[in-house]
C-alpha cells in the first residue's frame, strides 16, 4: 500500500513584520494573493503536500510566525520543533535585511538541542524599482551563514513553489543520509502515513470519509 506521505516536515517562516511571510504562505497553500494582509497575531498554521519524487509525497506543516517584537515570546517556542524554515526579508526594505543575522541567531539559540535548515528568501522581487538590497549582497550573506538564497514574489507568483520545494528537498536528502533523524519528543520530522485498506466498494463511497491530511 502506497503511503499518502512518506514524511511530515514541520517548517517555520520567520523574518521582520510586513516582509510578506503570510502572503508567501497563502500563495503556496491556496494559490492566492491579497493586497491587504493583517499582521499575524502570534502564530498561524498552514499545511500542504509536496511531491518530492514521482509517487513520494511529503506533508509540510507550516508555522507562520508574527514578525512584530511583541509576539516574540510566543514565536520563540516554535523553533524547537521545526526541522527547517524560510528566513524572509523584503528586498525593498533594507532594515529587514539588516535583521537577518538577528533572526538567524534567534533561531539557532531556540532550536537547541536540535538543528534547523534555513533558507534565505529575498521577497517582493516584483518591486524592482524600489529595491534597496542587491542580489549579490544577499547571496554573499546567505553563503557566509550557510544558507541558500532565492528571490521570490507572492504577488507575481515568482519562485514561491521553488522556495518551499528546494528547502523540502534539502531536508529530505539529510533525512535520507541519516544526518537528520526522527526522534521521540520532537515534531520536526515524522514518518509516513499509510491509509487504512478499504475492503468493499460500499465502504469506499461512504460519505464523510476524508483523507486525514
Ligand atoms: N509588492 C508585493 N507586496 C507584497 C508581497 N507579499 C506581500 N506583500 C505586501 O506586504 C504586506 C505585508 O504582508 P504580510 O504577508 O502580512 O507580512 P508578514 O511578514 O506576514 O507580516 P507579520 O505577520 O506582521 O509578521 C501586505 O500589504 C502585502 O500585500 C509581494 O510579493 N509583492
Ligand atoms: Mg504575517
Amino acid at each position: 500500500m502506497e503511503a499518502i506521505w512518506i514524511y511530515q516536515f514541520r517548517l517555520i517562516i520567520i523574518g521582520d513584520s510586513t516582509v510578506g511571510k503570510s502572503c508567501l504562505l497563502r500563495r503556496f497553500t491556496e494559490g492566492k494573493f491579497a493586497d491587504f494582509s493583517d499582521p499575524t497575531v502570534g502564530v498561524d498554521f498552514f499545511a500542504r503536500l509536496v511531491e518530492i519524487e514521482p509517487g513520494k509525497r511529503i506533508k509540510l506543516q507550516l508555522w507562520d510566525t508574527a514578525g512584530q517584537e511583541r509576539f516574540r515570546s510566543i514565536t520563540r517556542s516554535y523553533y524547537r520543533n521545526s526541522v527547517g524554515g524560510l528566513l524572509v526579508f523584503d528586498v525593498t526594505n533594507r532594515r529587514s535585511f539588516q535583521q537577518v543575522k538577528n533572526w538567524l541567531d534567534e533561531a539557532k539559540m531556540h532550536v537547541q538541542p536540535f538543528q534547523i535548515v534555513l533558507m534565505l528568501v529575498g521577497h517582493k522581487c516584483d518591486l524592482g524599482l524600489q529595491r534597496q538590497v542587491t542580489r549579490e549582497e544577499a547571496e554573499k550573506l546567505a553563503l557566509a551563514c550557510g544558507m541558500k538564497y532565492i528571490e521570490a514574489s507572492a504577488k507575481d507568483a515568482i519562485n514561491v513553489e521553488e522556495s518551499f520545494t528546494i528547502l523540502t528537498r534539502d531536508i529530505y536528502e539529510l533525512v535520507k543520509r541519516g544526518e537528520i533523524n526522527i526522534q521521540e519528543n520532537w515534531e520536526g520530522v515524522k514518518s509516513g502515513f499509510i491509509p487504512n485498506v478499504v475492503h468493499s466498494s460500499e465502504e469506499a463511497v461512504k460519505p464523510g470519509r476524508r483523507c486525514p491530511c
